[in-house]
């Protein structure tokens, strides 16, 4: 028995670059094998139950636009059948992971201890699914930022109470996170950040999210989740200063409190784009520093400049920005979270499924085409001979030296370095033969 939801729509197959059916995968072959690995195993795609389910199709100007069968989501009944439909969506795309907030999945009570009883017996409801689908759960997170209660922030409250509200909750998750077997716990914060320094005190704030990110650390521990904590990085929106900036900036903030070892990033291309980075560049400084963990796939509106949560659709983007995940070693616990929405006007069940396929084949298609070009080698080619003279022990005494011997080797030598070409353009050209 289904919900009918999702009308005479089959389940969705891999027919080839060739196909023309909008509803097949013409890029993502889940058992192809790039670099001796499946493109299944690789990928790791999540559906976001916030985006595709729970989102009602608002915007500032005007109100739902979606009326699902489970709108309004204030009812328990409603909250299984979105259940219901969710489950009937992973299994209609072979999706093998999927994410949440527990404000995606159940109706808030009037009180906490209803909210968790209902979150409780929605967890249950979605545990005995698990047990006869073939997806699971890439990660659970809390959403400390949409009650207005969080308004002023949830570790970094200026009402001691709203952290120890937050904190329950994050129990919460986080036990249920555990307990559905989930591979991650995230945490972004939305409302963790100020509007003003006129009314706030950042350096406490700063304390008090690093004390309960701690907290949330030692819980781990306690209750042996084997998963990665992952922040996710992101700057602006909603507060006007977030203190989760970007990939440095959380960096940072995990070295002050020793927390560099115990917590990853969950780096999305829109939020990097938002820094003023490339998602790439993220990708890149994470695998240095040794935080990369997973990633929220979606595009922003170029022209807007915001944060519109968009389906992938730009290949030599994705491209580049797989070659990193891959220059990495691939995920472990992380993978490909489609952190975007459909546009408020695709109202058709079936718009949900094909933005996720088309999200699907172009991220393949990244995939391939970045595994193409590590089997390729020009590219790490061409940056080794640029770092080459590095390689030689006359450079070792270099970094080995201090500024006295170094310009005694500048004196001694005569040397009159000569600058070399970048070659940008010849990379790009280069990078071009393969996307
Ligand atoms: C907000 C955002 C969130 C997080 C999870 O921009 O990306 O959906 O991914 O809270
Ligand atoms: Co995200």
């Amino acid at each position: 028995m289904t919900t009918g939801f999702f009308g005479d729509i089959e389940r969705v197959r891999f027919e080839g670059p060739d196909s023309t059916n909008p509803l097949a995968y013409r890029h993502y072959d889940p058992d192809a094998v790039v670099m001796g690995k499946r493109l299944e195993d690789h990928l790791r795609f999540a559906v976001a139950w916030w985006h595709s389910f729970a989102w009602e199709g608002g915007d500032p100007f005007g109100g739902m636009t979606f009326e699902r069968p489970w709108h309004p989501q204030n009812d328990m009944g409603r909250a299984r059948l979105k259940a219901d439909v969710a489950f009937e969506m992973f299994d209609l795309l072979g999706v093998p992971y999927f994410c949440w907030h527990e404000a995606d999945i159940r109706p808030e009570g009037t009180s906490f201890a209803e909210s968790l009883h209902n979150f409780e017996s929605i967890i249950d409801y979605i545990g005995e699914k698990m047990q006869t689908a073939s997806t699971r759960l890439l990660w659970g997170t809390a959403n400390l930022f949409s009650h207005r209660r969080f308004m002023s922030g949830a570790a970094t409250n200026p009402d001691p109470d709203i952290f120890a509200y937050a904190g329950a909750t994050v129990k919460a998750c986080l036990e249920a996170t555990h307990r559905l077997g989930g591979e991650n716990y995230v945490l972004w914060g939305g409302r963790e950040g100020y509007e003003t320094l006129l009314n706030t005190d950042l350096s406490r704030e700063l304390d008090h999210l690093g004390r309960f990110l701690t907290m949330v650390v030692e819980h781990k521990h306690k209750i042996g989740f084997k998963g990665a904590i992952l922040v996710e990085p992101k700057p602006q929106e909603p507060s006007k200063h977030q203190y989760d900036f970007d990939v440095a900036t959380c960096y940072g903030f995990l070295k002050r409190y020793g927390l560099e070892n115990d917590v990853q990033l969950n780096i999305e291309q829109g939020h990097a784009i938002l820094a003023g980075h490339s998602f790439e560049h993220e990708l890149a400084l994470a695998a240095a520093l040794g935080v990369f963990g997973s990633i929220d796939m979606n595009r922003n509106d170029y022209q807007s400049g915001w944060d519109t949560d968009q389906f992938p659709n730009n290949v030599p983007e994705v491209t580049l920005a797989y070659y990193e995940v891959l220059k990495a070693g691939g995920f472990t616990t992380g993978g490909t979270n489609f952190d975007a929405k459909l546009r408020r006007q695709s109202l058709d069940p079936q718009d949900l499924i094909a933005a996720h396929i088309g999200a699907m084949d172009v991220c393949a298609r990244g995939l391939k085409s970045a595994a193409a070009m590590i089997e390729d080698g020009s590219l790490e080619a061409a940056r080794a001979e640029r770092y080459a003279g590095w390689d030689t022990p006359r450079a070792k005494t270099m970094l080995d030296g201090n500024l006295e011997t170094l310009s005694a080797m500048v004196l001694d030598e005569n040397l009159d370095p000569q600058p070399r070409s970048g070659r940008q353009e010849i990379l790009e050209n280069l990078v071009n033969r393969f996307v």
